[in-house]
């Protein structure tokens, strides 16, 4: 029997994204975000919560950076807020040193701590003025032009300081819950009772396209421009869950689960690594996919130095029957979490979309690792909600034990891809360094390795999570 292990110098550590976090919405010059505006209209957000304060990180980089070291923790992924940099967005707008001394600063007292720093670009915080301007994503050229600036900005301000660079977090999410179902921001749908304005047939692949081009933008003047003298890595970070047939014995949900994950994730990887979209897509969506010009392909395929892998769960898929619906954005199929035995995926979460099935998780970066021709893979997030564990008195609620097995299950999972399947993964970042605002879902729904007392001004308390971790990966790691 082999013993599963993960490679020496393997880079681990917590996640975390600038508007979950940060809080001081109006300090130093920032202006609102699309996340800002959004969480002012009511019954968008649960509880009527914001970011506005959050955990209060732009005033506690130290006490962050303090419990970063506590764990352990080789490496940290945060993201900028773009409005503190460039607070109305666009490149011929002003850029904001006070924004930028900011992480600057935070960047070298990470280095100080002896902590790597991953820097995700964009994180959903899209300045608001881009979204009023000229309708952000939706407006290619202008879009992908402001990206390309914004990036280039962070790229001279940061220089060989950083070494890891995340283009966007999880374009799916902007694209098919900030255009399709209206959920996150800017809330667009063509659900006329939750948003006067989108098209949820359309603008979630024109969306989707514009974060492609900039990506690939973005990287091309990374390479170009700074990538010999700086020396980093760039890529962009994609979510998805794994896909378990209904029926195994059925081939039509066969290959319906094949199909989520083309739809899910292929959607962004098929074009960066293989220069096309997916055929199930073109097939179901046709024309209103948008068609590649062949300078925009130039730009997007083999615009990863590195695959960024969030990760949380599986489902189980069954094929529907007859023609999809117009703002169908699944493949034409359900997402179940039982399937045709009865049997469920995983443990009920906190988050209705979570359910944890390790197994799910060795099994994808093998199907991601095959289609792709075998990249180096860093995982950008990976964590779990506990179900209640808001409504928990303290002490209960720091022995997270129900997290510290996801944890446990999860990185053995990715031990064995790599050890047993051959998998090039070379990093984590857990969900999350502390609890945060979960964006539609308020502050109820915690992923923190950290409890972060909202009520009592910020105070942070690590979990029982925060302390093992540690553990789990000395584990795994090969020593030499
Ligand atoms: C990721 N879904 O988002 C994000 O990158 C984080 O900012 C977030 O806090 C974390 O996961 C936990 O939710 C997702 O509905 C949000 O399938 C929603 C979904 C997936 C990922």
């Amino acid at each position: 029997m082999t013993t599963s292990y993960l490679p020496k110098d393997f880079l681990w550590g917590f996640a975390t994204a600038s508007y979950q976090i940060e809080g001081a919405p109006h300090e130093d010059g920032r202006a609102d975000s699309i996340w800002d505006t959004f969480c002012r209209i009511p019954g968008k957000i649960a509880g009527a919560a914001s970011g506005d304060v959050a955990c209060d990180s732009y005033h506690r980089t130290a006490e962050d950076i303090a419990l970063l070291k506590e764990t352990g923790a080789k490496s940290y992924r945060f993201s900028l807020s773009w409005s503190r940099i460039i607070p109305l967005g666009g490149r011929n707008d002003p850029v904001n040193e006070k924004g930028i001394q900011h992480y600057v600063n935070f960047v070298d007292d990470l280095s100080a701590a002896g902590i790597e720093p991953l820097i995700t670009l964009f994180h959903w915080d899209l300045p608001d003025e881009l979204h009023k301007r000229y309708g952000g994503f939706l407006n290619k050229d202008e879009f992908v032009k402001d990206y390309e600036n914004y990036a280039r900005v962070c790229f001279k301000a940061f220089g060989s300081r950083v070494k890891f660079w995340i283009t966007f977090n999880e374009p799916w999410c902007s694209s098919i819950l900030g255009y399709s179902t209206g959920l996150f921001a800017p809330g667009r749908t063509s659900d006329r009772s939750k948003s006067a304005e989108g098209d949820s047939s359309t603008e979630p692949w024109i969306v989707g396209h514009s974060i492609l081009i900039a990506h690939g933008a973005a990287v091309k003047a990374y390479r170009d421009d700074f990538k010999a003298k700086d020396g980093g890595q760039i890529g962009i970070t994609l979510n998805g869950d794994w896909a378990v047939p209904w029926d195994e014995n059925d081939p039509q949900d066969v290959e319906a689960a094949n199909r989520k994950i083309e739809f899910a994730i292929s959607w962004f990887a098929d074009p960066i690594y293989l220069g096309k979209y997916p055929d199930s897509m073109l097939k179901q969506l046709g024309d209103r996919l948008p068609k590649w010009t062949d300078e925009e392909l130039a730009l997007v395929k083999g615009s990863n130095d590195f695959y960024g892998m969030n990760h949380y769960c599986a489902n189980y898929i069954r094929h529907k029957e007859g023609e999809p619906a117009k703002d169908d954005f699944a493949g034409n199929l359900e997402i179940l979490y039982q399937n045709k035995k009865g049997e469920w995926i995983g443990p009920e979460t906190q988050s209705v979309w979570l359910r944890p099935h390790p197994l799910g998780f060795r099994k994808l970066i093998k199907w991601l690792s095959d289609r792709y021709g075998s990249p180096t893979f860093y995982v950008t997030e990976n964590g779990t909600s506990l179900k209640g564990e808001s409504q928990l008195p303290l002490e209960q609620l720091l022995d997270d034990e129900f997290r510290c097995e996801y944890f446990r299950g999860y990185v053995g999972a990715l031990a064995d891809a790599h050890t047993l399947d051959g998998v090039d993964v070379r990093g984590y970042s857990a969900w999350s360094l502390m609890d945060n605002f979960e964006w539609a879902e308020g502050y109820e729904t915690r992923f923190g390795v950290t409890y972060v007392d909202y009520e009592g001004g910020q105070k942070r308390y690590p979990k029982k999570s925060a302390k093992e971790m540690a553990q789990i990966f000395a584990k795994y790691i090969k020593k030499e």
